[in-house]
C-alpha cells in the first residue's frame, strides 16, 4: 500500500486530500518536524525530519514523502501531480496541454504564492505571539496582492483552473493559498479566488482531512 511519510500538520495534508478524492488508499507514517521536539536527539525522540532512518527515506529532511511500491518521491507537489497521473480520472490531466497547464500552475503556487503565504501564516497565526513580526506579515500581503489578482482572473471563467472541473492543481494551488487565510483583506479584494476557494474547501476530502488534522496536537 501507499506509503505517506508526514503529520496532518504538515504540508502531507495536500497529499492526504487528494488520496480521499481519488480512492486510493495510503497508510501515514507519522514523521514529526525535527523543530517541533524539545530535544531530537533524546533517545526516545519520535521519528523526526532528521533521524538517521527518516534520511535514508528522504535525504533532504522535509515531509511529505511517498513510497509507492518501491518508488521514492519528495516534494509535496509533484507527489500530488504523480498520483493524480498514475490513478487517472476527471482529477488528472486528460492531454498533454492540461498537463502543462497543471504544472504551469503548479510551478506558480510554489514560487508566486507559497513562499509568501507561509509567512502570513508564520507570522499572523503559528508562531508564539511573542515571535510574530507584523511587518513580515504585512509585507507578504502585500506581495500577495498581484498573484492573487492573476489567480482572481483565472478563476472567473469557469471557477475553475484547468479544463472547467476539479482537478489536481486546485488542491496544489488552493493548499498555498490555504496558509494566507489569515489576511481576509487579500480574499475579499479578489471575490472569484475567495468563492473558489469556499467551493473547493467544502469538498468532503478536505473537510475530513481538516477534522483528523484538528486532532493532531499543534
Ligand atoms: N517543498 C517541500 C517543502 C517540505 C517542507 O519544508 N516540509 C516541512 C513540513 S510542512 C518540514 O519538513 N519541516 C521540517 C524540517 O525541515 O525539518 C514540499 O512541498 O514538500
Amino acid at each position: 500500500m501507499l506509503k505517506i511519510y508526514g503529520l496532518y500538520r504538515s504540508r502531507a495534508t495536500r497529499n492526504i486530500w487528494l488520496c480521499d478524492e481519488l480512492g486510493v488508499p495510503f497508510t501515514l507514517v507519522p514523521v514529526i518536524q525535527a523543530y517541533r521536539l524539545p530535544d531530537p536527539n533524546a533517545p526516545d525522540a519520535p521519528l523526526h525530519t532528521k533521524s538517521p532512518e527518516f534520511l535514508k527515506i528522504n535525504p533532504n529532511g522535509h515531509i511529505p514523502s511517498i513510497d509507492d511500491d518501491g518508488l521514492i518521491l519528495h516534494e509535496s507537489l509533484a507527489i500530488n501531480l504523480y498520483l493524480a497521473n498514475k490513478h487517472g480520472g476527471s482529477l488528472a490531466p486528460e492531454d498533454v496541454s492540461e498537463n502543462g497547464l497543471m504544472t504551469t500552475w503548479t510551478a506558480w503556487a510554489l514560487t508566486e504564492v507559497e513562499p509568501q503565504s507561509i509567512q502570513v501564516l508564520y507570522h499572523r497565526v503559528a508562531k508564539p505571539e511573542a515571535e510574530r513580526d507584523a511587518k513580515v506579515a504585512d509585507a507578504a500581503i502585500a506581495a500577495l496582492k498581484a498573484p492573487f489578482a492573476v489567480l482572481d482572473k483565472a478563476l472567473a471563467g469557469t471557477g475553475y483552473l484547468v479544463g472547467g472541473r476539479f482537478t489536481v492543481v486546485d488542491i496544489n494551488v488552493a493548499e498555498c493559498v490555504r496558509y494566507a487565510m489569515a489576511a481576509p483583506e487579500l480574499f475579499e479584494a479578489n471575490p472569484n479566488l475567495k468563492a473558489w476557494l469556499t467551493k473547493v474547501q467544502a469538498r468532503p476530502a478536505f473537510k475530513a482531512m481538516m477534522a483528523k488534522r484538528d486532532l493532531e496536537p499543534a
